[in-house]
């Protein structure tokens, strides 16, 4: 079965024609019943409303196909950089990569960002340049352009196409030296290779067969001795080539057209890896961390890792994973050894495009899924009980943009909260902070779409609705200079009083040591009872500064004196001192305001330094350090949170998607006066 199986993720910038490619394919081997268009909403593997509303895909989706004895099994993928996250996750997932390349648009940058995962996991790839129906379609020019973007394993032509733009009609097939028509319900035509190709057809194989020599030693000496190379020979060694990453084929079609399908599935079929060619994957053991080699057997102990979730409200937590040793039956338990917990599953299931299908059973290279597990995740390994191990699984992509989530209704803000929860299960790229003095909520993902679509499927699974704020900066306040001062709460007008009176110092302290309180009451000034109450009253009024009503951190507050009334004081009199005396203290102390600054990372090819560097500069950045790390440029640096809020957008104008950065929190510093001035104007104002 493993033998027959080929696990193929559709990798290419967004409108590439992933969706497209799969939507043929599925048509053609009769899976569905007529071929759907994006445009009309009516794909296999687009089915999510968000999806349809933009005529793109925004979470990796799978169906699979039989062809000429083969399961051919799809992963489709977002192309979109807002939605990258999954597409990283999901083709961890596959054993061989399909990059698309639109004939008008040439290689973008997502498409290169696909071939650089491809290359992490060692995947073998195969290129297949689409669209050539349509106006301004180039061959040439984008092939061109895969050969220098792509630059290894090395791009080779195994194909040429016949007619061009409105005329395409068919596919040269080098390797067989056969062409190929099609006509517009995609029925192949066998024909000879047109006149005016001949002289093309001839060099452009000569140079194929010596690209593919070139894979084999004894082959290469045959080639340069001026001897034949059979049939068989050529073959074998295309195969050969492809798996071992000595280079990637390079096929051509149109999907909407159904053009070259059959002859992309047949190069699937036979120059593709199985899992069994992908081999054993390394994991490690759970007992002694020693590594393991977890092989492609069915007869070995069951073992897996959950690459994708999908939340859903009713039907519970969908988890997909590859099986990549022993197999499963329909239903049963697997330990996950990232949780430490047993799990136990009903039925296991196919996923074919929105649908779920039982299944009875499945083995190496597997992809499947169960639905309610109770601890797994996406990135946990499976595996069975008597052989624990574990699987190092990717990574997603770290956010770089924020925002603040309002309710729509008050009080939503706990559903919002869980909900928000359950959609992170399904979308490791998303962060959820909660702020916790203003109880604001913070969303954290890769672009604006990505927040966006997040807050409609909010509205669409969970029903609770969100208006979306602008990135707010965590602002700090504190103080520069020692005080002492009375804070004195009394009140003696009719029945039970109120009395409470402290003396406080307050003192600044170093960046990042938060808040400290010191009892220096001698002599009983203040019974023991209320000395709490003091602190408690510091530390609530401390929550709001007096500067713009941010929490006040790095100071020192110490009791030293005060005076009590045998009646009329209490707990709450003296609490009400202490905050009268904070605040008061506070005023005095020559307040200002922090900011946080952020530790960041930007790499970028080095033709670009010169602006990002610049325009970090125009940031209130401080460069710390540079590298060169293959051929781009890593510049660190330090730059407040505030100027750096919505710096995704910005760097990739700057470097036309080049350039990645990723930031994390480093300290609070200072804000320099006359923007403190602005910033305290702004809380103000908002108020
Ligand atoms: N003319 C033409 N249009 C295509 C072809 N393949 C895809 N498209 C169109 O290109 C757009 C993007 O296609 P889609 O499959 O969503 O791309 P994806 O983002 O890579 O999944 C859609 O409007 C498709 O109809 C093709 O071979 N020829
Ligand atoms: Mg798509």
């Amino acid at each position: 079965m493993a033998d027959n199986l080929r696990n193929i993720v559709l990798a290419a910038h967004g409108g590439a024609g992933k969706t497209s490619l799969a939507e043929v394919m599925l048509y053609k081997t009769g899976v569905t019943s007529r071929q759907g268009r994006v445009e009309e909403g009516n794909t296999f593997m687009d089915f999510e409303p968000e999806e349809l509303k933009r005529q793109a895909s925004i979470s990796s989706s799978f169906g699979q196909v039989l062809w000429k004895k083969h399961v051919i099994s799809l992963i489709d993928t977002p192309g979109d950089q807002n939605f990258f996250s999954d597409t990283k996750l999901s083709m961890q997932a596959a054993d061989g990569v399909l990059v698309l390349i639109d004939a008008v648009d040439g290689v973008k940058v997502q498409s290169e960002k696909a071939w650089e995962f491809a290359a992490a996991n060692r995947q073998p790839a195969v290129i297949f340049i689409n669209k050539l129906d349509r106006e301004r379609a180039d061959f040439h020019r984008a092939f061109q352009d895969a050969a220098e973007t792509f630059e290894s394993p090395k791009p080779i032509l195994i194909q040429l196409p016949i007619g061009s733009e409105s005329d395409f009609k068919g596919v040269v097939d080098l390797i067989a030296m056969k062409a190929y028509t099609y006509d517009d319900k995609g029925k192949t035509k066998t024909i000879g290779i047109p006149d005016d190709m001949k002289d093309m057809v001839e060099t452009e194989r000569e140079s194929l067969i010596e690209n593919i020599a070139e894979a084999d030693d004894t082959l290469i000496e045959k080639y340069l001795e001026g001897e034949t190379l059979t049939d068989d020979e050529i073959k074998a060694t295309l195969r050969k080539g492809t798996l071992s990453r000595i280079f990637t084929p390079v096929l051509c079609g149109s999907a909407t057209n159904n053009i070259g399908i059959d002859l992309l599935m047949d190069f699937i079929v036979n120059c593709m890896p199985s899992p069994l060619n992908r081999g054993g994957i390394t994991a490690y053991n759970v007992s002694d961390d020693s590594e393991v080699e977890c092989k492609p057997d069915e007869n070995a102990p069951f073992s897996g890792y959950v690459f994708k979730t999908v939340a859903d409200p009713y039907a519970g937590r969908l988890s997909i994973f590859r099986v990549v040793s022993g197999k499963l039956g329909g239903d049963g338990t697997f330990y996950n050894s990232s949780k430490d917990s047993k799990e136990r599953f009903n039925q296991l299931l196919t996923i074919m495009g929105k649908e779920q299908k039982p299944s009875n059973g499945a083995g190496p290279g597997a992809i499947v899924a169960v639905a309610k597990l109770k601890d797994t995740v996406t990135g946990d390994t499976l595996c069975a009980d008597n052989s624990k191990v574990k699987f190092k699984t990717a990574e997603p992509l770290p956010p770089l943009i924020s925002f603040g989530l309002q309710p729509k209704s008050k009080g939503d803000e706990d559903k919002i909260f869980a909900s928000l929860t359950r959609l992170l299960e399904e979308d490791p790229g998303l962060k959820l902070d909660r702020i916790s003095e203003t109880k604001e909520i913070l969303l954290s993902g890769s672009g604006q779409v990505h927040i966006e679509s997040t807050v409609e499927k909010l509205k669409r699974k969970f029903n609770v609705e969100v208006n979306l704020l602008p990135p707010k900066v965590p602002y700090r306040e504190t103080v520069k200079k020692k005080v002492r001062v009375q804070g004195k709460h009394k009140k003696q007008t009719g029945g039970h009083g109120q009395y409470g009176d402290c003396w406080l110092r307050l003192e600044p302290l170093p960046r990042g040591k938060g808040f400290e309180f010191v009892d220096a009451i001698v002599g009983g000034a203040i019974p023991r009872q209320y000395i709490p109450a003091v602190e408690k009253g510091v530390i609530e009024s401390c929550a709001r500064g007096v500067l713009a009503g941010f929490p006040c951190v790095d100071f020192k507050t110490i009791l030293d004196d005060g005076s009590f009334h045998a009646v009329d004081s209490s707990e709450m009199a003296f609490k009400i001192a202490g905050s009268l005396a904070f605040k008061k203290a506070m005023e005095q102390a020559n307040p200002i305001l922090l900011e946080p600054i952020m530790k960041v990372k930007i790499t970028t090819p080095d033709e670009f330094m010169g602006d990002i560097m610049g325009d970090l500069n125009g940031r209130r950045g401080r460069v710390m350090g540079m590298d060169s790390v293959g051929k781009n440029q890593m510049i660190n640096a330090e730059v407040p949170m505030s100027e750096f809020l919505t710096y995704a957008p910005d760097l990739r104008s700057m470097t036309g998607g080049r350039g990645i950065f990723t930031m994390k929190f480093s300290h609070y510093d200072e804000v320099p006066q006359q923007l403190s001035e602005k910033i305290i104007e702004k809380v103000k104002s908002e108020k």
